[in-house]
């Protein structure tokens, strides 16, 4: 079979197949069955779709959805005929990825609505697949957040990395630490309004992600990026370095220098620290993350780490070795920056975020590698791939350029994960996700037009099979799948940036 005669599948699944005879007819009169939550789903999805409204039965119905143990973790199967539809999950987030899968391959059939004959196998390739979004450079309201987890679960990704805090503010509420919120969290860069979650707030977004079988992986971003802590706590911050980097932005993108005891509102980073040799820093951030512990179900705390270029390399690499164990103490897994990798004492179960480009350069590599040599593990997020905050070629004003230029969704696309950190063993990468900072995205609508389509790029690296092992995974074969899902993001509400790389399907 073809790959150009399957349906359209995003991320391409491991197995898919077309079946020979008629397509399922889905109709008012539809009947579904078997699990509770992922009947809803699915009828939630048919009825944005299609406008059917679809109905539960009791027994034997025409759509069958069952968790069926004995699979791999998150694993889903389909098999859509003229007279059935099954999908089975080995637990319910593969049996939600089925739903999910399901929801693709609805398709226009004369005045109704149809699924192919098809068979699916699938299951992921990493563990790991999630969405970053900064909360701290913009505030993003709970609303929004949930926008996200529905829009990233759609593509089978099951981490939300929620970047708390940054120079311009602190954005999470904690007892241990009331003044952050109360004097930190009023500004967002350009001088737009800010805000913060509540405790319930954030146990709210964990429960929704939860329910889209998604962790939450929370970031308070140290020893740098962390002006706004000097705010709450000025005996904890170091006075802003207003060097030669700080000079170049400003003089590109304007705003003020920073001033100690004043919000930040501009784009500039690597002028603030936390003070290494003070021991309330430590007490500090044992109080942070312990909170943080209480109420963050998923195994992750992420320290930051990055580009904290005001801080000497010998107290940064004192900073993160103890705060890495503070987080392994607490039972959590610390997640960082990979500059981080160069502190060799390091908590041998810390986990390194790869944040430079395709092809490393300096010694990026090196320090991602550090992590794995350790003992940890690594998560990749090329800057110049699937940093969703770059400018597109043509298309809206918004997003950076500095990750080499703009990001084209073919740009996004290509790329193996297995070929980025050289001397990396498949088997040490946990797994990738894309970046949406927030220093030019607004709003809601923002977030929409940056991440799609490039988000299914990423989502494509996490779960379908390597670059080379399945026909589906080209660049030809992906602009046409994702061509095909615009009537379904359409349906969802989904503001996609309409690139012209892709064919986009009318309906
Ligand atoms: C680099 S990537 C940063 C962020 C910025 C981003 C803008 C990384 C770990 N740090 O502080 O927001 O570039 O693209």
């Amino acid at each position: 079979m073809h790959a150009a005669s399957l349906p359209a599948v995003v991320p391409a699944p491991s197995s898919i197949e077309a079946g020979s005879g008629a397509p399922f007819r889905l109709s008012e009169t539809t009947s579904l069955a078997g699990d509770a939550d992922a009947t809803a789903a699915l009828a939630a999805i048919v009825l944005a779709r299609t406008g059917l409204s679809l109905g539960a039965a009791e027994g034997a119905a025409d759509v069958e959805l069952r968790v069926t143990p004995g699979g791999a973790p998150e694993s889903y199967r389909i098999d859509v005929a003229e007279a059935s539809v099954v999908v089975t999950g080995a637990h319910a987030a593969g049996l939600f990825y089925g739903v999910q899968t399901l929801g693709q391959l609805i398709a226009r059939d004369g005045a109704g609505w149809s699924l192919p004959a098809v068979s699916i196998d699938d299951a992921p390739r990493f563990a790991y697949r999630g969405l970053m979004l900064d909360v701290a450079r913009h505030f993003h309201p709970v609303e929004a957040v949930k926008g996200c987890i529905d829009r990233a679960a759609s593509l089978k990704m099951n981490a939300l990395h929620l970047h708390l805090t940054d120079d311009q503010a602190w954005r999470i509420q904690l007892d241990s630490r009331p003044e952050l919120v109360e004097r930190a969290s009023a500004a967002s860069v350009g001088g737009d309004p800010g805000g913060f979650y509540t405790k319930d707030d954030y146990r709210d977004i964990v429960r929704y992600a939860a329910s889209r079988h998604m962790i939450v992986v929370p970031e308070i971003d140290m020893p740098g990026h962390t002006h706004a802590v000097g705010l709450a706590y000025p005996e904890l911050a170091e006075e802003p370095v207003v060097g030669d980097h700080i000079l170049e932005t400003l003089a590109e993108y304007g705003g003020d220098a920073p001033v100690a005891g004043v919000p930040y509102d501009g784009m500039a980073v690597g002028f603030s620290s936390l003070k290494i040799h003070e021991e309330a820093t430590y007490d500090f951030v044992a109080d942070v993350f312990g909170e943080l512990t209480a109420m963050t179900p998923g195994p992750y705390l992420h320290f930051g780490g990055d580009e904290s270029l005001s801080t000497s390399a010998a107290d940064f690499d004192e900073f993160v070795t103890r705060v890495s164990a503070i987080i392994a103490d607490l039972g959590k897994t610390p997640v960082a920056w990979h500059e981080a990798g160069a502190a060799k004492d390091i908590a041998d179960t810390t986990i390194g975020q790869y944040w430079g480009f395709v092809r490393p350069q300096g010694d990026s590599g090196e320090k991602a590698r550090a992590f794995v040599d350790n003992g940890g593990g690594l998560i990749l997020s090329p800057a110049d791939a699937i940093y969703l905050d770059m400018k597109y070629p043509s298309g809206p004003a918004l997003g950076l350029t500095w990750a080499d230029g703009p990001t084209s969704v073919e740009r996004a696309y290509s790329w193996e994960p297995s070929d980025v950190v050289p001397g990396v063993d498949e088997a040490a990468i946990l797994g990738i996700e894309a970046a949406l900072w927030t220093e030019t995205v607004c709003t809601a609508a923002d977030i929409d037009t940056m991440a799609f389509p490039r988000i299914a790029a990423a989502a494509e690296a996490g779960w379908s099979p390597a670059t080379g092992d399945s026909e589906l995974r080209t660049w030809a074969s992906f602009r046409e799948r994702v061509g095909a899902l615009g009537p379904l993001w359409t349906a969802m509400g989904i503001g996609f940036h309409p690139s012209d790389e892709i064919p986009w399907a009318a309906e």
